[in-house]
């Protein structure tokens, strides 16, 4: 059994389908072909391409026909994931700052359609998505944030906050942890600070290696997008990025972790 990781997918379902086949975790047909292995999406399905919709369906029935093999495809939870949420509970409830949710929605780079694709559905699944999650001596979350540490000091209390809010009708509370889900680079801002900060989650949620989306590396490393192909490394090899920023125009990849 081995465990593979995709980055953001931001929509671009094209690119999704391409690396499932590519990595042969699917066929030709987009059935799964990974048997037991375990696939995790790093989260960030929607925004910024047109087919978010396509891209959660898709993995809402891998994640079906993986179980049924065995195998596992599971998603952690991404900021875009709650923004949707947001913009489907509060649609029409003014914001702090005037104006609709949904315009602030739009703002944020909502897509319309993938808007009139959500269904309750969709809002049930991303409502058990777990914010971070421990896979032998690696931390998943979906972001390079320390924001998670204002959820709680254990994994389980992390998940059961972002798991409450997502049931909670407190506008305010949504847009106080959008607020705080925005933050990028904690680790490599600075690289000797970045580290610490790198460890200081590591040590307090378990693992030796952080992994993480949310930040495109050609955006973090500027670099060209096209020649991003493989995740990065960096923290003194504490923090792994797999966002390879496909909707920058990076082919993206598959990571086998382990
Ligand atoms: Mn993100």
């Amino acid at each position: 059994m081995a465990t593979y990781l995709i980055g953001d997918l931001h929509g671009h379902y094209r690119d999704f389908e391409r690396l499932l086949i590519e990595s042969g975790l699917c066929n030709e047909n987009l059935k799964w072909t990974g048997g037991t292995d375990h696939l995790w999406l790093m989260g960030d399905f929607f925004d910024r391409g047109a087919s978010g919709i396509k891209c959660i369906d898709l993995t809402m029935r891998l994640q079906q026909e993986a179980k049924a093999d065995g195998g596992m495809v599971q998603s952690l939870l991404g900021n875009h994931e709650l923004m949707i949420l947001c913009a489907y509970h509060f649609k029409e409830r003014t914001t702090e700052s005037g104006g609709s949710v949904f315009d602030q929605w739009l703002r944020w780079g909502g897509i319309e359609s993938d808007f009139e694709g959500f269904t309750e559905e969709h809002a049930a699944w991303i409502r058990t998505l777990p914010a971070m999650a421990l896979l032998d001596e690696s931390l998943l979350v979906h972001a390079d944030a320390m924001m998670y540490v204002n959820h709680g000091t254990t994994i389980e209390r992390v998940n059961n906050s972002f798991y409450e809010l997502m049931g909670s009708s407190d506008l305010a509370a949504w847009e106080t942890v959008l607020s705080s889900f925005s933050e990028h680079m904690a680790f490599s801002s600075l690289e000797l600070t970045g580290r610490k900060r790198a460890e200081q989650l590591l040590s307090l949620f378990g693992g030796e290696l952080l992994v993480h989306g949310h930040t495109p590396i050609p955006y973090a490393r500027q670099i060209e997008a096209e020649d991003v192909t493989e995740a990065w490394l960096y923290a003194g090899d504490r923090c792994l990025n797999v966002d390879g920023g496909m909707y920058m125009g990076s082919p993206g990849f598959v990571h086998r972790l382990q």
